[in-house]
């Protein structure tokens, strides 16, 4: 006899982020996830997200990797309430599950929060499949990582409401286009959502902003 016990498993922590997402929501606390490879600049985004909002405190991040607080420190320094998730004392793993999500809001207050950002652990493989109680997600892709990328890792792309396409001021030095990149992007969901976003010269961003605002106005408006 065969056990299907992955799918056991993932059915408990989709139960898991199904509790979540509903305490959230009830809450009026909009969740959004972040996916990307390591190093496409999550936590950038982030902390010119923090600078930008109109009251940072009304942000919160829960941030997985690997090893070490170093991202939710510069959260932190952002001025934002930052929980970080540290995968290697959770079984190694390289994405988060439901289970370090759930615990880290267990004892928040959370009706003063608008936003709850989960970065998840750079990868663009594991975390498909894992919902960790998210109302959206994001991926991100960067100029640097290639063209090809989206078509490597369909899941990243077909499970995600936004694609932030990223680093853009450096896609003249890698040769990869901005729209080489959507346009693979489309060939895997044709009206997937895309934004072409540089955190570092701030080009972009008022797009994502307006973004995050009406995920946040759609949730309060039920
Ligand atoms: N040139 C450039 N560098 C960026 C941009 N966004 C992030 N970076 C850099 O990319 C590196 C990784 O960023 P980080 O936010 O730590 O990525 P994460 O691992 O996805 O959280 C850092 O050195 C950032 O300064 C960008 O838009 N342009
Ligand atoms: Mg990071």
């Amino acid at each position: 006899v065969k056990l299907d016990i992955t799918q056991d498993l993932l059915s408990d922590n989709d139960a898991l982020a199904e509790h979540t997402a509903k305490k959230l929501r009830d809450a009026g606390v909009v969740c959004v996830g972040l996916l990307s490879s390591p190093g496409s600049g999550k936590t950038t985004l982030l902390e010119r997200t923090i600078e930008r909002w109109p009251d940072a405190s009304r942000l919160a991040v829960i941030v997985g990797d690997v090893a070490t607080e170093a991202d939710a420190e510069r959260l932190r320094a952002a001025g934002v309430i930052a929980i970080q998730v540290n995968t290697e004392h959770h079984g190694a793993t390289c994405h988060l599950d439901a289970v370090p999500v759930a615990e880290a809001i267990e004892s928040r207050e959370l009706g003063s929060t608008d936003i709850l950002f989960v970065e998840n652990v750079g990868n663009l493989g594991c975390p498909g499949g894992y919902l960790l109680g998210e109302h959206c997600r994001v991926v991100l892709l960067s100029v640097t990582e290639g063209a090809d990328k989206p078509l490597k890792y369909p899941k990243a792309i077909l499970e995600t409401d936004l694609a932030l396409v990223t680093k853009t001021d450096l896609a003249p030095y890698v040769e990869v286009s901005v729209e080489g990149l959507t346009v693979n992007i489309r060939r895997l969901k044709p009206k997937a959502d895309v934004l072409a976003i540089s955190p570092k010269t701030g080009d972009g961003l008022e797009a994502w902003l307006a973004w995050l605002r009406a995920r946040l106005d759609a949730l309060r408006a039920g």
